[in-house]
Parts: structure tokens; C-alpha cells; sequence
């Protein structure tokens, strides 16, 4: 039986997001949510909504049990997970999947593979992606790790197997404090994830963030749509994305591209995923895979015309792959802000009462959003409310736009990251594309700094 019935396990724009493509292919649609979300736009538009439980995710949107009841009262025959909560859960896909209802991702697998980085940088490898120099695996003698080190060149990166975001990483500069450093990942790692597994990477300086785009069908077959830059980030939160990236020619994208789309191919992946590199010096470094629909899917989308999540239904309920490679055009430019409920200078959030809500438009202008004026945004979550994704056929003209779009965005009764972006849209470096995964910091750095000395004065 074809899908007929989606819940959305999911909350905000990306509920939203996932509820504009079921509609549009006739598709109905289950929301559940909290009680903090009873007023959510995508709640209303949904055909059915079920309270799932009280705003704390861990007793709502991370609820195994009160979604899986949720879609067998509402008869939902699939759910979509969008990103974030149990969209990297291995065990939950596998309880849809007992349940007969079709999980909208990749196999549960595939997801358990990919969220224990050793046995991703493992597979990668066998695959044939590039990796970064570093440990055969996981490592947990000292001795060892300072043999692998001292192979590979200081400064090394401890990294956690189970890590993710960040956390359980230390750069390590010199042999004498590997173990002290080490010990605090592990500590660290160990409080996060309840899993201290380590290994070593060459630790590279100044690289950009570059990730493909791929679809496999599940049974062998498998394309790329090209990739994304993601480096401008502040705390492993992106905050600007774009595609194409403005580093990576047309050879290198569909060189790269083929043989992640390969990788995925032998693998036979199934659904929509995403292959993290690092770019330094013209060379790809694999670091990790993300088994989901990705945020800043939309810059994607803009550049090659197609549906991501359509393309994750449809392989969901069976379809083939709805376009070949060879068939794929990547045109223009387009760039995603990411637009968030918090003080753009201090970065602490501001929830609270939309007072007035007024979207940009025109033409290459999408605003991916489930706010309306008289909204609350609820404390409980992510602070982000809002996407402006600008498509420009060339990237100077897709900055223009995109400036112009900033000047009409009006969001009052909470503070938001829009002055943030008005002002990296001044950066000359922005503007240029010349920036690295340490820019933004670097520059919130710079900015602060300034500040402090204009208000002592
Ligand atoms: C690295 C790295 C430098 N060298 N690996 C950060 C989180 C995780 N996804 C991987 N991360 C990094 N791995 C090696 N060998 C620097 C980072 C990193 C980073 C990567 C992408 C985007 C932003 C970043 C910010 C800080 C560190």
C-alpha cells in the first residue's frame, strides 16, 4: 500500500516543511506535539494532531511510546522524523519498522553505522573516501595514542566515537599533555554520551566545512546533489549556509560527488544523507555522515530544482530515484540565514509573543517558518524560528537579494539574529567567500572586543 498518512514526528519549520510536501502529493499529515506547541501553525494545518505529552522533549518529542500510539490510533503509515530528536535513532527506526510503518530514512543500520564515528571513518574508508590521517580505530592504550600521534604529527585531535557537536574533542598540541587532554575528553565524552571511546585525527588548522548531498534508493542505486558550505558556524551551530560552495569547481563537485554517490551505491543507502568533509588546501577530509534531512536542505533544493523531502517519501514508500544523475543541472546560487530568537550580540535567547510578523517575498524568496503574528515561542526548544533562503543566478546577485530580503523581514516582540546577518553581509570576507570554519568566531571575537572598548571610552 502507498503511503497515504504521514505523522511528523517533529516541531517548527521543519514540521511544517515536511507538511507542505505530503499536502502537495496528496498526502495526509498527523502532527503530534506537546503541550507547549498546541498553537504551532503546522499543528493547525495538519489533518489530525495528537498531545503527546508536556513540553519537556524526553517526555514528548523523544517519546517512543506515545508517537508510536499516536500513529497507530491516527493509522499513520509513515513517519517522518525531520532532523534533530529521533531522527538519528537507530532503535526508535527500527520500532517503526516493527511496527509496519514506514520509516522515512535511511535504513536503521545504516543510522546505527554512521553514529559511531569510528565505524563511519571505517566504512568511509572502505568505500573509498578520503579520510583524515589519524588512529586505525578506536584507541584506548596511551602508549599507543602517542605512537599514533607521533606518526602522524602534532597537533592531533582526540575525538569521541560517540561524539557529535563538538563535545569530547580537545586539540592536542605536543605529546607531554596528550594524556592529561585525552583524559578530559574521555571525562567529558563520558558525561555526554556514557561512552568514553577515543580516537586520533591529524588536527587540521584552518579548513572549511563542505558536505554532499546524496539519495540512494536503497537497492544499489544512488546520486549526489552536490554540496553545501556550512563553515561559517559559532559553537557547531551553522548560522549561514550556501550552495554552491564558493571554493569548489565544477570538476571537483562532480568528482567528489561521484564517488560519495558511489560509496552509497555499494552501500545501498537508502533515503537522504549528508557526507561531511573538511576542505583544506584543495583536498576533501571525510569526517561524518548525518543520516537525516538536513536544516539547510533548502540551498539544495534552490540550486538543482528538486524536492528533498518529496524525494524522501517517495523513497520511502518504494519509488525509484526520481531523477538520474546525468539529468541533474546545478544552476545558480542561493544562500540560507538561519534566523533565530535570540540577542544577536550576547546570543542568549529571547523567547516570547510575536507582536508583529511580517515575511519577505519576491521573486527568490523563501521563508521557511511556522511563526504568525500573536505566536509565543515557547522556551522549551531550539531558538531557531525562522529560514530566508535566497536563490541568485550568480552569488553576488544572490547577496544582493539577499540583503534586500533582510530589509523587509519584520519580527517584533522577540530579539533576532537578522541585525547578525545584516552585519556579515557587510564583511568583506563574507562577500568574497573567503572565510574558513574559524571566521565567524574569530569575528564575534574582533566585534565584542570593539564594543567593550567604544563603551569604556
Ligand atoms: C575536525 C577539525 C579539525 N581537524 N577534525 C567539529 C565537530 C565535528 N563535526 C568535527 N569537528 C571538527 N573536526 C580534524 N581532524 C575541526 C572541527 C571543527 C569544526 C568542523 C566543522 C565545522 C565547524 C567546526 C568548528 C570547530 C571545529
Amino acid at each position: 500500500m502507498a503511503i497515504s498518512r504521514i505523522l511528523i514526528a517533529n516541531r517548527g519549520e521543519i514540521a511544517l516543511r515536511i507538511h507542505r510536501a505530503a499536502h502537495e502529493m496528496g498526502i495526509e499529515t498527523v502532527a503530534v506535539h506537546s503541550t507547549a506547541d498546541a498553537d504551532a501553525m503546522h499543528v493547525r494545518l495538519a489533518d489530525h494532531a495528537v498531545c503527546i505529552g508536556p513540553p519537556a522533549a524526553s517526555e514528548s518529542y523523544l517519546n517512543h511510546a506515545a508517537i508510536i500510539s499516536a500513529a497507530e490510533i491516527t493509522g499513520a503509515d509513515a513517519i517522518h522524523p525531520g532532523y534533530g530528536f529521533l531522527s538519528e535513532n537507530a532503535k526508535f527506526a527500527d520500532i517503526v519498522e516493527a511496527h509496519d510503518i514506514k520509516w522515512i530514512g535511511p535504513k536503521p543500520e545504516h543510522i546505527r553505522t554512521m553514529g559511531d564515528k569510528v565505524q563511519a571513518k571505517k566504512t568511509a574508508g572502505a568505500l573509498g573516501l578520503p579520510l583524515v590521517p589519524g588512529s586505525d580505530g578506536a584507541v584506548s592504550d596511551f602508549d599507543e595514542m602517542r605512537e599514533v600521534a607521533a606518526e602522524i604529527g602534532y597537533p592531533v585531535l582526540a575525538k569521541a566515537a560517540s561524539g557529535g557537536g563538538g563535545r569530547g574533542m580537545k586539540v592536542i598540541p605536543s605529546e607531554d599533555q596528550l594524556e592529561t587532554l585525552v583524559k578530559q575528553a574521555q571525562n567529558e565524552a563520558m558525561a555526554a554520551f556514557g561512552d568514553d571511546t577515543m580516537y586520533l585525527e591529524k588536527y587540521l588548522g584552518n579548513p572549511r566545512h563542505i558536505e554532499f548531498q546524496v539519495f540512494g534508493d536503497g537497492r544499489g542505486n544512488a546520486i549526489h546533489l552536490g554540496e553545501r558550505d556550512c563553515s561559517l558556524q559559532r559553537r557547531h551551530q551553522k548560522v549561514f549556509e550556501e550552495a554552491p560552495s564558493p571554493v569548489i569547481s565544477q570538476e571537483d563537485r562532480m568528482r567528489m560527488g561521484g564517488i560519495v554517490a558511489d560509496a552509497m551505491a555499494t552501500m545501498e543507502y537508502r533515503g537522504a544523507g549528508t557526507i561531511e568533509f573538511l576542505w583544506e588546501d584543495g583536498k576533501f577530509y571525510f569526517i561524518e555522515m548525518n543520516t537525516r534531512l538536513q536544516v539547510e536542505h533548502p540551498v539544495t533544493e534552490a540550486i538543482t530544482g528538486m524536492d528533498l523531502v518529496r524525494e524522501q517519501i517517495r523513497i520511502a514508500d518504494g519509488k525509484d530515484l526520481s531523477v538520474k544523475q546525468e539529468d541533474i543541472v546545478f544552476s545558480g546560487h542561493a544562500i540560507e540565514c538561519r534566523i533565530n530568537a535570540e540577542d544577536p550580540f550576547t546570543f542568549a535567547p529571547s523567547p516570547g509573543k510575536i507582536e508583529y510578523y511580517h515575511q519577505a517575498g519576491g521573486m527568490h524568496v523563501r521563508v521557511d517558518s511556522g511563526l504568525y503574528a500573536g505566536y509565543t515561542i515557547p522556551p522549551y526548544y531550539d531558538s531557531m524560528i525562522a529560514k530566508l533562503i535566497v536563490y541568485g543566478r550568480t552569488r553576488e546577485g544572490c547577496l544582493m537579494r539577499l540583503r534586500r530580503a533582510l530589509e523587509e523581514m519584520v519580527i517584533q516582540g522577540v530579539k533576532t539574529s537578522i541585525p547578525l546577518h545584516q552585519e556579515l553581509l557587510k564583511q568583506p570576507d563574507v562577500l568574497s567567500g573567503d572565510y574558513t570554519i574559524k571566521w565567524l568566531e574569530e569575528w564575534l571575537a574582533e566585534r565584542a572586543k570593539a564594543e567593550n572598548a567604544a563603551s569604556e571610552s
